[in-house]
This record gives structure tokens, C-alpha cells and sequence, in this order.
């Protein structure tokens, strides 16, 4: 029996924002003290995570001086051997971005985005990321009238692009990866949920160059699957990177620890991350509750690793379990990996088929009896 103690080699990851937060939301301040990330990154490699995320201003949240607190950064990586796999950029704490960066009606805004990109590029590239986040929390609008959404989808691809390019050109490995997100805090955000973000890729001119990067919760609050939504970033070759954590259904962004919302979810998750072929960081980005002191944001940052090893022991015996396989076959879901027409038949053949409509019709699925064992094997019982 593993007593889930995670190690480097489980790929935990967790973004300096989160564990960081001060805990300050729309209707009152912080009640924690700021986190030096140098802390921050010796904490987390003690707690067993293999590396650190972070955005251009989180190095800046104690050392106004960008040199500085990026030497302090470096040193605290080698002292612990945490890396860095991805990075992103604020475009949207500062208020000139109230109107979001890359898609703001204002040009000179747009200009200054891409600068401030730009730079943290060129960091995170020597710091070894391999993905680099973009989540347009500001790109979008209130009200219909205020954003000319074409045009705005147009300046998006005009500045991914361009950044695009500019990766090409340095020769940097880096890869691009969108983070849907439906609302909040702008009322209609652009690129609202996985799908859409699919869409608009395939828009680019380097999409190749673009994944996703998508956040259970953020899924959840739009209602839907978010299980369905990374089996088809899987299928499109298109899962970057993701963002766990948790969200009770459709209501604002909770960022709860991974498991703590959906806990079904989480378990189909954890299940289909382990056997779907997904080799990337496991990238924690919750909030510590406003509740909890500084000691709390440490049994938070382990309890989200501890939650998935746990549900990761699940699914492995969940898989393995000759009833579940048993249940599998008798709800012909293997059945479904198998093409439709077999090898050298054609369209036409399908007019030969001796088929029973009656008998189909009649036949059950036995679906319950699938999801009661997933269900006991969540609960512990078997
Ligand atoms: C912000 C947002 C997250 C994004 C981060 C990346 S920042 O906290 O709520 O979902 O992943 O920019
Ligand atoms: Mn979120
Ligand atoms: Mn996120």
C-alpha cells in the first residue's frame, strides 16, 4: 500500500499564483502576507513537486527589481533541482488591460501586450519551459456592443502569430497552449470552452505551434463535461498541458484543491490521464481557501498531490478489477474501438447485413451496473 507521498517523478506542478495567493477577492483584502517565490520554490520541492510555474509579474511579488528577483528564482531552482515547464504572462492584473491585452480596441495596448510577451518568452525559454500558457482572462466584454468579436478574433490570431514567429525565429522549443475559460473576469470571455479554442486554432498559422491548456473548473462553470472536453483535446493531439483543480458546477471560478469539487470527475480524470497517453506536468492551479493561514497553504499544496495519487490508485484497481472488465464487455464498450466497417468492406456491404431491429432495439447496455462499480471503487469498498 503506497502512502501516496508524491515524488519528482509524478510531474506535479504548481503555479507560484496559486499557492501565493494572498487571498484577496472582490469584496475584501488579503488575509495572508505575500509569498516570497523563493520560498515558495523550496516548500513545494520538500513537499515532492517537480517543478514551477509562474507569470512575468509573480517573480516581482516581494523583490521590486526584475533582475534580482530573478537571481534569487534561478538559485532557489538549482538549490532544490525544481524545473520550470511552463510559463505565462499577466495581461491582466495591471488596469490598462482592463480591456483585455491582445484584443483591447486600443492599438497601443495591443503593441504593449505583445512587448510584455515578448520578454517573458525570452525568460522562459532560458529557464527550460516547454509550453507557454496563455489565458486571456481580459480578453473579452460586457456588452455586445462594445467589442466587434470578428475583428477581435483576428487581432488574437494576428498577435499568436506573431508570436509564433517570433518562437520559430529564436529557435526556441517553446509551444503555445490556450486556456479556455468561460467568464470571469471579464462577463463574456473569448475562447469560453475547449471547443472553441480547437476552433480557433485551426485558424492559426502555425498551428502546430498551438494546444490547450484547459482548467477543470473552468469547464464546470460553463457545465460541462470536462472529462469529454480533454478526450477530445487527446484525440486532436491537442492536450499541452492542463490545470487541475476543483468546482462545485456553474457558479464563479472556486480554484479548489484538486478533488474537492467534483470528486467523480476527478476519479474519470485521473483514469483517463493515466491510460490516455497524456505525458505532461500535472499543473496544480487552485487557491488556498481565504479561510486558511500561512501553515494551511502547505497542507493545501500537498493534499492536492496526495488527492490525485489516491485517485490514481483507484483507477489503476478499478481497471483491473475482472468484474469492472467483465461489466465493460457485457456494456459492449470495447465494442466501440471497433471500426464500424471491418478491413475491405464497403459502403455498400452495410446492405447485407442480416440485422434484427427488434432484437437491437431491445437489447440493454447495463450502464448502471458500470457505473455502481466505479462508484464502490471510488468509495473504497471494494
Ligand atoms: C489566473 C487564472 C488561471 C490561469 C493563470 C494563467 S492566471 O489565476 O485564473 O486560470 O491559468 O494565466
Ligand atoms: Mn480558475
Ligand atoms: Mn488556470
Amino acid at each position: 500500500m503506497s502512502d501516496y507521498a508524491p515524488q519528482p517523478a509524478d510531474k506535479f506542478t504548481f503555479g507560484l499564483w496559486t499557492v501565493g495567493w494572498p487571498a484577496n477577492d472582490p469584496f475584501g483584502v488579503g488575509t495572508r502576507p505575500p509569498l516570497d517565490p523563493v520560498e515558495s520554490v523550496h516548500r513545494l520541492a520538500e513537499l515532492g513537486a517537480y517543478g514551477v510555474t509562474f507569470h512575468d509579474d509573480d517573480l516581482l511579488a516581494t523583490e521590486p527589481d526584475r533582475d534580482v528577483a530573478i537571481e534569487r528564482f534561478r538559485k532557489a531552482l538549482a538549490e532544490t533541482g525544481l524545473k520550470v515547464p511552463m510559463a505565462t504572462t499577466n495581461l491582466f492584473t495591471h488596469p490598462v488591460f482592463k480591456d483585455g491585452g491582445l484584443t483591447s480596441n486600443d492599438r497601443d495596448v495591443r503593441r504593449y501586450a505583445l512587448r510584455k510577451v515578448r520578454r517573458n518568452l525570452d525568460l522562459a525559454a532560458e529557464l527550460g519551459a516547454e509550453t507557454y500558457v496563455v489565458w486571456g482572462g481580459r480578453e473579452g466584454a460586457e456588452s455586445d456592443a462594445a467589442k466587434d468579436v470578428r475583428a477581435a478574433l483576428a487581432r488574437y490570431k494576428e498577435g499568436l502569430d506573431l508570436l509564433a514567429d517570433y518562437v520559430v525565429e529564436k529557435g526556441y522549443s517553446l509551444r503555445f497552449a490556450l486556456e479556455p475559460k468561460p467568464n470571469e473576469p471579464r462577463g463574456d470571455i473569448l475562447l469560453p470552452t475547449i471547443g472553441h479554442a480547437l476552433g480557433f486554432i485551426s485558424q492559426l498559422a502555425r498551428p502546430e505551434l498551438f494546444g490547450l491548456n484547459p482548467e477543470v473548473g473552468h469547464e464546470q462553470m460553463a457545465g460541462l463535461n470536462f472529462v469529454h472536453g480533454i478526450s477530445q483535446a487527446l484525440w486532436q493531439g491537442k492536450l499541452f498541458h492542463i490545470d487541475l483543480n476543483g468546482q462545485h458546477g456553474p457558479k464563479y471560478d472556486q480554484d479548489l484543491i484538486f478533488g474537492h469539487g467534483d470528486v467523480k470527475s476527478a476519479f474519470f480524470l485521473v483514469d483517463l490521464l493515466e491510460n490516455g497517453g497524456y505525458e505532461g506536468p500535472r499543473h496544480f492551479d487552485y487557491k488556498p481557501m481565504r479561510t486558511e493561514d500561512p501553515a494551511d497553504v502547505w497542507v493545501s499544496a500537498a493534499a492536492n498531490m496526495r488527492t490525485y495519487l489516491i485517485l490514481k490508485e483507484k483507477a489503476a484497481k478499478f481497471r483491473s478489477d475482472p468484474e469492472v472488465a467483465e461489466a465493460l464487455a457485457a456494456s459492449r464498450v470495447p465494442e466501440l474501438s471497433t471500426p464500424t466497417l471491418a478491413p475491405g468492406e464497403s459502403f455498400d456491404d452495410l446492405l447485407n447485413d442480416d440485422f434484427d431491429l427488434d432484437a437491437a432495439a431491445a437489447r440493454g447496455y447495463h450502464f448502471t451496473r458500470l457505473n455502481q462499480l466505479a462508484l464502490e471503487h471510488l468509495f473504497g469498498v471494494r
